[in-house]
């Protein structure tokens, strides 16, 4: 049985989607953020870095949503959603499910940290400006006119990006952007997707500012 630890409006809402998705039994550990936003200290318990997503399974402890995902998608997703590993599209696969959590939430999260303290100086704030830019248009212009980011398929790599345009949702960076809109729009109201809302809890990253 896999053992998700789960903190509301986190990233552990990737594991539950992709559980659903891949129709695999799971339980959940539910955990609520501090008023501060950290997670509470009884998550350290399982991990040292008492970080969400948390995962038990096969025996171990796993941290970090991207090598979770990869993790569960190669060893019981019986080859699906991902591309098969002799294709060109496989490497598209690992590079936008690992852009995903590296790049794109680097300069997500500088982003909500300059609006969140109200960083008034002009060069942070024009080096966040250009890398915004930089990142959500090279986003849309991966994007392209599909419906998905690799090989015109749904793929562990669109749930897991999905977070990070959810999180440049809720900063308001992405009004002016109808392709990655219309692709959140369809994440969103997959069914396993709503099944994971349903048994997780209600998912709304605005809530997740001071
Ligand atoms: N890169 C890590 C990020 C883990 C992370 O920072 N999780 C956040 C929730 S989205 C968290 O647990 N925050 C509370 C805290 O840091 O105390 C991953 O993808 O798993």
């Amino acid at each position: 049985m896999i053992t998700v630890h789960h903190l509301n409006n986190s990233k552990s809402q990737r594991i539950v989607w992709l559980l659903e998705e891949l129709g695999l039994d799971y339980r959940l550990e539910f955990y609520t953020r501090e008023p501060t936003l950290a997670a509470p200290p009884g998550m350290r318990t399982v991990h040292p870095l008492g970080k969400a997503p948390i995962v038990e399974i096969d025996g171990r402890v796993m941290a970090e949503s991207g090598a979770i995902v990869e993790y569960i998608v190669q060893r019981h997703g019986k080859g699906r959603l991902m591309p098969d590993p002799a294709s060109d599209d496989y490497a598209t696969y690992l590079e936008v499910l690992h852009y995903a959590e590296g790049s794109a939430n680097t300069i997500l999260l500088i982003n909500m940290i300059v609006t969140m303290f109200g960083i008034d100086s002009p060069v942070v704030k024009g080096f966040r400006d250009s890398q915004l830019k930089l990142h959500l248009d090279y986003i849309d212009g991966l994007l392209g006119s599909g419906q998905y980011f690799v090989g015109g398929q749904f793929t562990a790599a669109d749930l897991h990006i999905t977070f990070n345009l959810q999180m440049a949702q809720a900063s308001n960076l992405i009004e002016d952007r109808p392709r990655i809109l219309g692709f959140l729009d369809r994440m969103t109201a997959r069914p396993a997707y709503l099944r994971a809302i349903d048994k997780g809890g209600p998912f709304d990253l605005r809530s997740n500012r001071r």
